[in-house]
């Protein structure tokens, strides 16, 4: 008799009728992985001792992340976001790919379509008190030549850590643009500060993560894509520089690369040579697009998205 009741023949038998494995045809790989996943679940019930009160826990679990919408909120907290760019690193370095801007998971509050400007944009459409934020810079392919026409796409949390449309209190669009960037490939931008997201403390997300003695928090940051015809699509964002949760990301999207310095302008004179009437935090950024290829793995991520109404 084998160890594990996984491993015996009647059980292995199940699995396998379980996952189409023992009828021809259809989709081979997908019937694979469906083995496997069911056979994984096994394993834990086995090896973990799951009682049937704690399995069908558990199931309430998965029902209820999707109920909530955190389905895309807790992948990154466990981390397998952040292996989707680790696995898309590997596969690009093994195909020969160096350089460009490290690219960092795009989380679960994008919404497509935001207004589309040329060159520059304000963001802030909601009055907030907080810092107000300066960010420009160029998209350059990986020689440091100019495009211009790129499409850099923006969008980030206010001072509480809220994004627009999840976030009934923000008018919609509110921290969110596209930007074409200009004939010398320059894109700039004038927001507010954005603050740490935090889970929502009530969610499903939030308590797997209590319970395993974790915290639900990010460090302030911007998420972009930036594309441009003949390039290959980057999926970044940028972390503000001195925030407490810069290298205790729930998300584990900080990296090396994507921490800009933020420079803090208060002299009267400096902050009128750039048109402001206040203090401000400015941040210089740089995109490096890579030049698509045939042999590397695709960047466009089809995923289902909050719809604007
Ligand atoms: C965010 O703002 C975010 O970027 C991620 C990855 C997860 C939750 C909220
Ligand atoms: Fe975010």
């Amino acid at each position: 008799m084998p160890e594990f009741l996984v491993d015996s023949p009647q059980v292995k038998q199940l699995l396998s009728r379980a996952a189409g494995l023992d009828q021809p045809g259809s989709d081979q790989r997908l019937k694979r992985i469906v083995h496997r996943v069911a056979e994984d679940m096994c394993r834990i019930i086995e090896e973990f001792d799951v009682t049937p009160t704690e399995f069908w826990t558990a199931m309430s679990y998965l029902a209820e992340l999707g109920r909530t919408g955190e389905v895309g909120l807790l992948v990154p907290g466990l981390g397998v976001e952040h292996f989707m760019d680790l696995y898309m690193d590997e596969k690009e370095r093994k195909a020969g790919l160096r350089g460009g801007t490290p690219r960092t998971i795009e989380g679960p509050l994008y919404v497509p379509d935001s207004p589309m400007v040329r060159g520059e944009a304000r963001l802030d459409q909601d009055p907030e008190e907080g810092e107000v934020l300066f960010m420009e810079g160029q998209v350059k392919d990986a020689s440091g030549g100019p495009i211009p026409g790129a499409i850099v796409h923006v969008w980030h949390a206010n001072t509480k850590g809220g994004y627009s449309f999840f976030d009934p209190a923000q008018s919609p669009w509110n921290l969110r643009r596209r930007i074409e960037t200009d004939a010398a490939a320059r894109y700039r931008f004038r927001s507010i500060m954005p603050a740490g997201y935090a889970c929502p403390p009530q969610g499903p997300t939030q308590r797997l993560l209590t319970a395993i003695g974790r915290h639900g928090r990010r460090p302030a940051h911007i998420h972009f894509f930036v594309e441009a015809p003949g390039y290959r699509k980057l999926t970044t964002q940028i972390n503000i520089a001195g925030d407490e949760y810069l290298h205790d990301d729930f998300a584990f999207a900080t990296r090396e690369g994507l921490i800009p310095e933020v420079v803090r302008h208060s002299d009267s004179a400096d902050i009128q040579s750039h048109g402001f009437d206040g203090p401000f935090a400015a941040i210089h950024f740089d995109f490096t697009l890579n030049r698509e290829a045939a042999n590397l793995p695709e960047t466009v991520v089809i995923r289902e998205h909050a719809r604007a109404a």
